[in-house]
């Protein structure tokens, strides 16, 4: 482990300081990489293209990104559902997906309205139970899409384990939504998925600017075949987005050890709080996934979800009495945010699927930022004391 890091990979700030971005691949020897908004490039002869037909600043990004998955090549998206449709093109009609239950709610959507229309259907199925999980295969199944740790809930779901039933049968795509835990807590390529994807609108960039998707994978033909998708299919960023992700992944692994113990300090405050039912945080010991995050994770991100007392009207005043915390959806910037999963980034997943997930009204998602700690604590405080009259659970204490 390079320098005296407690959480994290090896060399990684080292490298996502340095991978693809040498000051001598540019004539004027640039040390920060330049915004080349150019959408077309000078050919040598008809047919004859410089390069591999990307952009300069993208493939900065890319390069960089694929070293800190620990994979050999990567691709950028125009978002994170942009990098999820690509990859869902690489399947056809008659194919099957199974899914982890416990997902993003546009994933979902998208798999179920989306490509269910075209002939690709998907089982949703509780993979943090690899019995559940092997049931659900099909000779048919050509990918396994997981989550891990999964929004909202964040359960852990064993890589490795999922790699292993996936590889029982022919030509079968494991991907890992690696967006709430970054490659810097977790790397799902050196546990032998095949694809792991980021929404790199979240921590990746970090500052709430940019919207993209990212991927890194090993294997050539697969990239090769990813990259079509990509370049037939469209979804394609933006060079002034690339610059701006490549810029913001330079402090990945310090917002990151930040916002952990930031969302480290919040879980511990909250699973001892009289207006609090319950909290979950992978790395509290009492998360039932404990044992797994300490064998696949280097550490967890600012994600805590929690549930407290009350019904809705307590979770509405509780959303209109925060602060510090924005109630707005998405996550993994600087700020802090908070999201009611129920009545908005999960709104689209079915009433009766969200019931059996327990995604209910007083469940509330925090993406706890790099404001202070003390400030974050305070503010949690003296909202649940607005919405949560504790004379109400006396008989509960
Ligand atoms: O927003 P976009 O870049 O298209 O990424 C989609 C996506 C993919 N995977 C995960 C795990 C995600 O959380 C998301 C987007 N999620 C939110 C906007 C949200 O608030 O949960």
């Amino acid at each position: 482990m390079a320098g005296s890091d407690s959480s994290g990979f090896p060399g990684f700030g080292t490298d996502t300081i340095h991978v693809g971005q040498d000051p001598n691949q540019w004539k004027s020897g640039a040390v920060i990489p330049p915004i080349s908004l150019s959408t077309t490039f000078k050919q040598t002869g008809p047919g004859e293209y410089p390069g591999r037909g990307g952009n300069p600043t993208r493939d900065c990004l890319e390069k960089c990104f694929a070293a800190v998955e620990g994979g050999k090549f990567a691709l950028a998206f125009s978002s994170g559902l942009g990098a999820t449709m690509s990859i869902c093109h690489l399947l056809k009609s008659g194919d099957h997906i199974v899914a982890m239950d416990d997902l993003y709610g546009g994933t979902n959507r998208y798999f179920r309205r989306i490509l269910a229309n075209m002939g690709v259907e998907t089982t949703f199925a509780d993979a943090t139970s690899i019995e559940k999980f092997s049931a659900a295969m099909r000779p048919n199944t050509k990918l396994v899409w997981i989550e891990t740790p999964t929004n909202p809930l964040l359960r852990l779901v064993d890589i490795p384990a999922v790699v292993a039933v996936a590889r029982k049968q022919k030509d079968v795509l494991v991907v890992v939504d690696n967006t709430f835990a970054t490659p810097y807590f977790q790397r799902p390529l050196d546990l032998g998925a095949d694809i792991s994807m980021s929404s790199a609108t979240k921590y990746i960039n970090g500052h709430g600017d940019v919207v993209m998707g990212l991927t890194a994978m090993n294997d050539e033909a697969l990239y090769k075949r990813l990259h079509f998708t990509l370049y037939a299919g469209g979804a394609c960023p933006s060079a002034f987005d690339c610059y701006l992700v490549n810029r913001g992944m330079k402090t990945l692994h310090v917002r990151m050890k930040e916002h952990f113990r930031n969302a480290m300090a919040v879980a511990n405050h909250l699973k001892t709080h009289p207006r609090v039912e319950t909290v979950i945080y992978p790395g509290l010991p009492e998360h039932p996934h404990h044992e797994l995050y300490k064998r696949q994770m280097k550490g967890f991100s600012g994600m805590v979800t929690f549930k407290l007392k009350g019904n809705l009207e307590n979770a509405t005043k509780f959303l209109q009495t925060i602060k510090v915390f924005t109630l707005a959806e998405s996550l993994g910037g600087f700020e802090s945010l908070v999201d009611h999963p129920a009545l908005m980034t999960h709104a689209s997943v079915p009433p009766e699927q969200r019931k059996e997930l327990g995604i209910d009204d007083t469940l509330l998602r925090l993406s706890v930022g790099l404001e202070d700690t003390k400030d974050i604590i305070e503010d949690l405080d003296q909202a649940l004391a607005a919405a949560v009259s504790l004379s109400s659970f006396i008989n509960t204490l």
